[in-house]
């Protein structure tokens, strides 16, 4: 089937403090440097790079309740909701190369700022609806979904440069997909809300072409929205991206995890991605940095188009003899 030629437009994100472990702000940098912007163009999609965001320094303020870097969190997310906000005013496809996933706070709110109501697209070992109430660690790449739903908003205080984030999802249009690593209070929201959860048990048992069938027909069904695809790379099995700050065992097979962007840009509806939680300095050999890099460009092809059946130019014609 047709695979309308899109534009991307490239916003890194090299921010760390949404979580403890330095490194994950060469995650922008690293994609790049394995050829995410040339193998775009190759295959023919336009490629806008805007760079990597400058963040201001913030002085954190006293107390904090236990809540890593919350101002520093508050404001690049500010900054980056309105880096996407433009990008999506630009007519590209969004590409957010993170960082850590506390960047889906601005990522998600600026592209719903642009384009208004949004399906999402989750795909992570663990469920980050965290609210800063009940986080037991303290960072806000366990919590960005908490800030975004209208139903979770009584449940969640205002926090120094927080007081910008305005709801902008419902739960009704939330899919997540490849969870395994859920902590209580998280489990209860779930279940609290009714969100449509996939987790890693539900594709052992329907097989990754059902449960991306059920996905979209279940976002679809309330008519179609653009998609919004947050993908965290430690969803996807430690075997193949070692490099990333909090690996669960048993996730995701790397056909798995490509099968979900193929299938996602087969429906035409892929309006941004996030590509988080690469974190180059967290791994044994330079093969496991290779191999995590390597499968994030991967999984970005594929929102993009590449089928690993093969491709061709819709203008492609055979040399005459
Ligand atoms: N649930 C834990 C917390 O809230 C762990 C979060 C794990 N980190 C991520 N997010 N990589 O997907 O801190
Ligand atoms: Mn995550
Ligand atoms: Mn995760
Ligand atoms: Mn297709």
């Amino acid at each position: 089937h047709h695979h309308p030629q899109r534009s991307a437009g490239v916003v890194g994100a090299a921010f760390c403090r949404g979580q403890s472990r330095s490194g994950v702000e060469e995650g922008p940098d690293r994609i790049r440097a394995a050829g995410l912007l040339d193998r775009l163009q190759q295959r023919g999609c336009a490629v806008k790079d805007y760079g990597n965001l400058v963040f201001d320094d913030v002085v954190e303020p006293s107390g904090g309740g236990g809540l890593r870097s919350v101002a520093a969190v508050g404001g690049a997310n500010r900054r980056l909701s309105e880096a996407m906000k433009a990008v999506k005013e630009d007519g590209h496809t969004a590409v957010m190369l993170g960082g850590d996933h506390s960047l889906a706070i601005g990522s998600i709110h600026g592209h719903a700022a642009a384009v208004g109501q949004l399906s999402v697209v989750w795909v992570d070992a663990h469920a980050d609806i965290n609210t800063p109430l009940t986080t037991y660690t303290g960072n806000f790449h366990g919590q960005p979904m908490s800030f975004l739903l209208h139903e979770l908003q009584s449940k969640v205080p205002v926090l120094p440069n927080f007081s910008w984030v305005k709801p902008c999802v419902s739960a009704k249009d939330l899919v997540y997909i490849g969870l395994r690593d859920v902590d209580p209070a998280e489990h209860y929201i779930l279940k609290m809300l009714g969100v449509k959860v996939f987790s890693i048990s539900e594709v052992d048992r329907l097989g990754i072409a059902r449960v991306m069938e059920e996905t979209c027909d279940y976002l679809t069904a309330r008519g179609k929205k653009p998609v919004h695809l947050s993908y965290d790379v430690d969803a996807i099995d430690p075997s193949v991206t070692p490099a990333t700050g909090t690996p669960v065992v048993g996730g995701l097979t790397y056909r798995e995890g490509v099968y979900i962007t193929e299938h996602l840009c087969g429906t035409g509806l892929l309006s941004a991605v996030d590509l988080v939680e690469v974190n180059p300095l967290l791994a044994k050999t330079d093969q496991d940095v290779q191999s995590t890099v390597n499968t994030a460009v991967d999984l970005l092809l594929g929102c993009f188009g590449r089928l690993r059946e093969g491709n061709h130019p819709a203008d492609y014609s055979l040399p005459e003899p």
